[in-house]
């Protein structure tokens, strides 16, 4: 699996499947998933998301992209930090690995990914980082030809660009 960063908007790629930062409730909120259901159509989402109703942090569930380019979207649900001793980081590392198995059976082959729980959740951006390269570098996928890292500032685009390149 190729693994690159870009830095941009989420919601504006032409990749087969988005990848949703979102909360336990699915109930949409801020950041990139308020983004993602502005984008998507928020009402056919909040219905999709409702209908599906729950994700454990560190799992991943789909629903359809609706108005966005993607036809997927994968809702994954981050660690909250709480100083790092409450498992957080085996519980990022999950969403990546969790992401990248719905993906599979998608048939997605381009997966996005925004970087998961560095807003409003508050992990370390670069303990973050580390984490989404090593664990997608792990992962011998099937069926995802390509992982695209999206950064939406300037010093997650940084460490994404350091990482790939070692
Ligand atoms: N495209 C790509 N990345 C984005 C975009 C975008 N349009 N908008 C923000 N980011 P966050 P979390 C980046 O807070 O920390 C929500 O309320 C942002 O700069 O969206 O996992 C949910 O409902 C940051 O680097 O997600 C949950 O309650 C990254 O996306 C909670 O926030 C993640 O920031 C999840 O918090």
């Amino acid at each position: 699996m190729q693994i690159e960063a870009v830095k941009g908007d989420i919601t504006l790629l032409h990749v087969d499947a988005i990848v949703n930062a979102a909360n336990q409730a699915l109930a949409g909120g801020g950041g990139v998933d308020g983004a993602i259901h502005r984008a998507a159509g928020a009402a056919e989402l909040h219905k999709a998301c409702a209908k599906i109703g729950h994700c454990d942090p560190g799992d991943a569930v789909a629903t359809p992209g609706f108005k966005l380019s993607a036809k997927w979207i994968i809702h994954t649900v981050g660690p909250v930090w709480h100083g790092g001793g409450h498992n957080e980081a085996a519980i990022l590392a999950s969403c990546y690995r969790k992401s990248i198995e719905v993906a599979d059976r998608l048939q997605a082959r381009v997966v996005a990914f925004p970087a998961i729980s560095t807003g409003v959740y508050g992990f370390p951006q670069d303990q973050a980082a580390h984490i989404a390269v090593d664990t997608l570098r792990s992962i011998d996928s099937s069926t995802v030809e390509r992982s695209i890292l999206v950064a939406f500032d300037d010093s997650t685009f940084s460490l994404y660009n350091a990482l790939l390149s070692s």
